[in-house]
């Protein structure tokens, strides 16, 4: 009796549940299931979703979550639906090739955006890379992804990487043009020793040298260093009027403080890795002054990047898009608009692939960043940057120009 009423509590139960896994949810975790007739496309996100840089990651993976949704709400390939797979790379390089790895074993990827970090980037390009699976980066700024380790002569290394933020290559020069055009003739330089810290101050200084200015003194740091006494003793005594940072506001927020404590009070400036409100919260009431550059035009100055935040402050996301946003929403859109063609007449993602790389390189579409294409290095075509400046605890635009 009693096994006969689990029996028939069971039946509907299960009828419940297949009901249910025919009509399909999204999940972060890779789960794909949807209505049968509809098929699913993932897009992976590799970012940092933890630790000190994750107010960064995090603003990407919303803005990809956000172009799903609204892909998927209007239908934008037909028979298919877009799911979200986005795993933490912890701004670690082998937690990042670890995710790749996962995400490259899973057939239904059609496209990675990230990740933040070059250093990453250079471990999760070449196992997508494998696998077919396009990867479009909305950070990476390091110039070698994209030309290869001799930028004299410039060859691409892979041909499933795209990014929407321009480089170092241009990011550096415009920060040394505009340093120079504010009569600082004298910096010092110090980088955190990782890819993009270092590419940045190599670019910088290489502009700032042939404009005039001289670099009067030239350190490192490591990144998860805390207390920059030596380095600022060693600064000090050849009194530069500013200092170049290549790397990220989590060391870069203290190094300001500190300098300023210790009596160097001339403006720090650095490149998009310290354009952050995190920045000015760690480097406390000193910051005013200090500068960084960014890729683009501010995204609250044009129509498109103002429509962008009013739809991304109603999906009601509990972090901010932060600065890089408007290009991880751009590089999903772009990831979507090349699967319109690679996906419309395929059986399954796995074989889309080629032809999803193909019509990545074709993309031209006006995004909230600017216009979305990319060159035959697979990089930006926009040369856009802005230098910002820290004013009354914030953030405020102060150049923005097209990199000549
Ligand atoms: N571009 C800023 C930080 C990310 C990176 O390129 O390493």
């Amino acid at each position: 009796m009693q096994q006969r009423s689990i029996i028939r509590l069971g039946v509907p139960l299960a009828v419940a549940a297949l009901a249910l896994s025919a009509c399909g949810s999204r999940s972060d975790s890779g789960t794909a299931s949807t209505a049968a007739s509809t098929k699913v496309a993932k897009i992976g996100v590799i970012a940092p979703l933890s630790g000190g840089l994750s107010a960064m990651g995090l603003g990407i993976k919303n803005s990809v979550d956000l172009a799903i949704k609204q892909a998927n709400d209007s239908g934008a390939v037909a028979g298919w639906k877009f799911e979200l797979y986005a795993l933490d790379d912890e701004a670690k390089a082998e937690v990042g090739k670890n995710a790749a790895t996962k995400i490259s074993s899973d057939d239904a990827v059609i496209g990675v955006v990230g990740t933040l970090n070059s250093s990453v980037a250079q471990q999760t390009v070449p196992v997508l890379a494998a696998a077919k699976i396009a990867q479009v980066s909305p950070a990476n700024t390091n110039p070698t992804l994209t030309q290869g380790a001799d930028l004299a002569n410039k060859k691409r290394p892979y041909n499933n990487y795209f990014r929407t933020c321009t480089t170092d290559a241009v990011q550096g020069p415009f920060a040394a043009q505009y340093l120079l055009g504010q009569g600082i003739k004298a910096v010092a330089t110090i980088h955190d020793k990782k890819t993009y810290g270092q590419g940045l101050v190599d670019a910088f200084t290489a502009e700032f040298t042939k404009g005039g200015g001289k670099v009067v003194a030239a350190e490192t740091v490591g990144e998860n260093d805390k207390d920059f006494a030596t380095v600022i003793s060693k600064i000090k005594p050849s009194a530069p009027g500013a200092v170049y940072y290549g790397g990220e506001y989590p060391t870069a927020g203290p190094l300001s403080q500190q300098m300023k404590a210790q009596g160097l009070t001339i403006p720090l400036m650095g490149g998009d890795g310290i354009f952050d409100p995190k920045f000015i919260e760690l480097a406390g009431a000193t910051a005013t002054g200090d500068m960084a550059t960014s890729v683009g035009a501010p995204t609250d100055s044009t129509d498109a990047g103002k429509k962008f935040l009013t739809e991304y402050k109603a999906a009601a996301y509990k972090e901010e898009a932060s600065a890089y946003g408007g290009y991880g929403y751009d590089a999903a859109k772009a990831i979507i608009e090349a699967a319109k063609s690679a996906l419309k007449d395929a059986k399954d993602v796995k074989s889309a692939r080629d032809a999803e790389l193909t019509a990545l390189g074709k993309v031209s579409f006006d995004g909230v960043t600017g216009k979305v294409a990319f060159d035959e290095f697979g990089d930006t075509t926009s040369k856009i940057l802005t230098v910002y400046k820290v004013d009354a605890g914030k953030w405020i635009p102060a150049k923005t120009d097209t990199f000549k």
